[in-house]
């Protein structure tokens, strides 16, 4: 990266201090990730950022969901800053709160609404959140959702699971022994939801219809490729993949679960991952000097666009915004709004 910026860079964050944190979410471009205070995924950093109530400016190198959970669950004078307003999350986007209200009313037509529990994935807006805490539900991120549904399954006959059908159906299936028929999606762009009401009641698990942009693209083929093409590789993949990717892959985990497999693995052995390019690269080139082989799933599937969008010259135009008393791209949650998603996340903290 341009020296220029690299040194801006040290410059603005040396004169602010201890005043301003930085986040690096796991899927930033490497030349954010060096000013990053602390690195992980978004619910860490959350709460990492919560961790520190001196610090006045909170940056978040991620994206708007992100910043979003990181202002509900930091102290009101604490202002977070997502450095490029234009990192968004396509999975986010898939459900808006005047969509998430219609299904409700759907489900209340067909009379099961009271039987139904709200679990929201992470990668939700605040607006997904507040609905999901008003609704009796609870907030899952990938290494929870077991204990989430666990939950929910205890509150209520059936889970409305948000926003993305993947990680809910994998979950349902892969780990609470539930059938693929036990699942419908519901497409938030067809008439009440493109179910019937006898659909409804029948089903245990209502998908949102939604999918990561960058997770939904590892295919079956993906999976066939790289085994034929290393002997002996161990599949690891997230579990935002598709169900028959998940089915066919050796391990499947959060991002945290594997950065750890990978400090587990024995020198010599092989790994294809299934998960964002920007942290395959920095894992691949970390544990090179270990002797462990690591490679892309599929050289076919691109960064995520959005997380990319956050680069030096952003975090640079923000540091020195900051530095001269000037907040930018400011991420605040209103008071209604935050109070209802928090309970949400509050059920999960206490979750078992
Ligand atoms: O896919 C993502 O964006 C993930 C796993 C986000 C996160 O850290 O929860
Ligand atoms: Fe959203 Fe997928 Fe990008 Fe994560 S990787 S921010 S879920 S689009």
């Amino acid at each position: 990266s341009d020296p220029g910026l690299v040194e801006r860079a040290r410059a603005a964050k040396a004169k602010l201090g201890d005043r301003v944190f930085v986040l690096g979410h796991h899927y930033q471009r490497d030349e954010v990730i060096e000013f990053a205070d602390v690195t992980g995924d978004s619910f860490k950093l959350a709460r990492d950022a919560a961790a520190r109530p001196d610090a006045e400016y909170i940056v978040f190198c991620g994206v708007h969901f992100m910043a979003e959970s990181a202002d509900i669950l930091t102290s009101d004078d604490q202002q977070v800053v997502l450095p490029d307003l234009a990192a968004g999350c396509s999975m986010a986007d898939m459900a808006t709160a005047e969509q998430v209200a219609e299904c409700w009313d759907v489900l209340t037509e067909a009379g099961v609404a009271e039987q139904v529990v709200p679990v929201s994935y992470m990668n939700s807006s605040a607006d997904i959140k507040a609905f999901t805490g008003k609704h009796g539900g609870t907030i899952c991120t990938s290494s929870n959702a077991k204990r989430a549904l666990d939950w929910a399954f205890e509150q209520g006959e059936k889970v409305l699971f948000l926003p993305d059908q993947h990680l809910g159906r994998n979950t349902a299936v892969r780990d609470m022994g539930m059938s693929l028929d036990d699942c419908v999606v519901y497409n938030p762009h067809k008439p009440d939801g493109g179910l019937t009401a006898e659909q409804l009641r029948a089903a245990k698990m209502i998908l949102w219809r939604g999918h990561c942009s960058v997770h939904g693209r590892f295919s079956l083929a993906s999976v066939e490729d790289v085994r034929a093409r290393i002997p002996g590789v161990n599949v690891l993949v997230h579990p935002e993949c598709k169900h028959e990717v998940v089915a066919a892959a050796d391990y499947v985990g959060s991002t945290e679960y594997i950065i750890k497999a990978l400090e587990a693995a024995p020198p010599g052995s092989k790994w294809a991952i299934g998960t964002e390019l920007n942290l395959v690269r920095r894992l691949a080139n970390r544990f090179a000097a270990e002797d462990k082989e690591i490679v892309f799933l599929d050289k076919t599937v691109c960064f995520c666009s959005t997380m990319n969008r956050i680069d030096l010259p952003h975090l640079v135009w923000t540091l020195e915004s900051l530095a001269e008393g000037k907040v930018v791209n400011r991420i605040q949650v209103d008071r209604e709004t935050e109070s209802f998603a928090k309970l949400a996340l509050e059920r999960m903290l206490a979750l078992p």
